[in-house]
């Protein structure tokens, strides 16, 4: 299948980019049941690691077995599959260059104290190179104390994938430092996180929906001022996607803790709406039985494919 017009226009947003990154986001682009349309939906399964075992595959345990979660994103018609390294070398060779995968290089464990959070550097772009990958992908909390560590360790982690031809995905959370509960999914802080990752180089970022609260009193003032309006979904994904580069980068948005079929496709039809690139959906797709989450993922397809 040859690049559609929409993915030779996202490509070239990366005018800096070597060819080896162009065909990885490319690859990224023209898989699964979205290939060619410029919308993506992820399968990320990291969530062992960062919230434990019984949370995570407790409610289907199926999803113990690291090859359940590459059948799925396949089944499914995902564009591409992210995990940390144990999980990826369980289940890296069972679709070789079908399916394409993300090697999430940091993490941080549930068992620590969550306020500060600074995830340990658990796999390598020489592991991602080895398994195939097509991007390795990190997270960041801006806000916490610990942030300017972990921007250092982007960079360096950024400019070595890049030189090898990997793609970058910044999973961009803020979190800790004078960030409330109610704050960290605030638009005007979702929007500043996700200007981050892409200033941090990502080709892909990815951030939670927001809500309508603007927690920042001097961006209230400005947003204000020129008559920004919150009150939809659509609204704010707007704002989010103009925040990241005027939507010169891919955005992609997380699904969040379990809910209701209704409500995972209403925020998806608010992010479609809004311009948003797409979804990046774990537990709310493997903690169901295997068959309902396959059809909630191509519900979720559908939505981006204009259905
Ligand atoms: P979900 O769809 O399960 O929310 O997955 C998206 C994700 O970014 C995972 O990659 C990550 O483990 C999880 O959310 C982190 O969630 P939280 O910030 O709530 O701990």
């Amino acid at each position: 299948m040859s690049l559609t017009p929409r993915v030779r226009e996202i490509l070239s947003w990366y005018p800096s980019d070597n060819p080896g990154v162009k065909a990885n986001l490319a690859r990224m682009l023209m898989t699964g049941r979205l290939a060619g349309t410029g919308k993506m939906v992820i399968l990320p399964v990291d969530q062992g690691f960062e919230h434990g075992p019984d949370r995570t595959f407790g409610p289907n345990p199926a999803g113990y077995d690291p090859c359940y979660h590459a059948n799925l994103a396949v089944d499914a018609g995902c564009n591409a599959y992210a995990a940390p390294l144990g999980q990826l070398e369980a289940a890296a060779d069972r679709f070789p260059g079908v399916l394409p995968l993300i090697l999430k290089l940091n993490n941080s464990d549930s068992l620590g104290g969550p306020t500060q959070p600074w995830p340990a550097i658990t796999g390598s772009v020489g592991d991602a190179l080895r398994l195939g990958c097509s991007a390795v992908g990190f997270t960041i909390y801006p806000g916490s104390d610990h942030r300017n560590e972990a921007y250092g360790e982007i960079r360096e982690i950024a400019e070595e994938a890049k030189a090898n031809g990997i793609a970058v995905v910044i999973w961009s959370y803020p979190r800790g430092g004078g960030l409330t509960k109610e704050g960290e999914t605030a638009v005007d802080v979702v929007a500043y996180a996700a200007h981050i990752a892409a200033q941090l180089g990502a080709h892909i970022v990815k951030v939670k929906p927001p809500t309508a609260t603007v927690a920042r009193d001097e961006n209230r003032k400005v947003l204000d001022k020129v008559g920004a309006k919150f009150d939809t979904m659509a609204d704010r994904i707007r704002h989010v996607v103009q925040a990241t580069f005027a939507g010169r980068r891919i955005v992609v948005f997380s699904g969040g803790e379990a809910k209701d079929t209704a409500a995972v496709l209403d925020e998806v039809r608010g992010i479609h709406q809004g311009g948003g690139f797409g979804s990046i959906v774990g537990r709310n797709s493997f903690q169901r039985k295997h068959a309902d989450g396959v059809q909630l993922l191509q519900q979720i397809m559908d939505v981006y494919a204009g259905k």
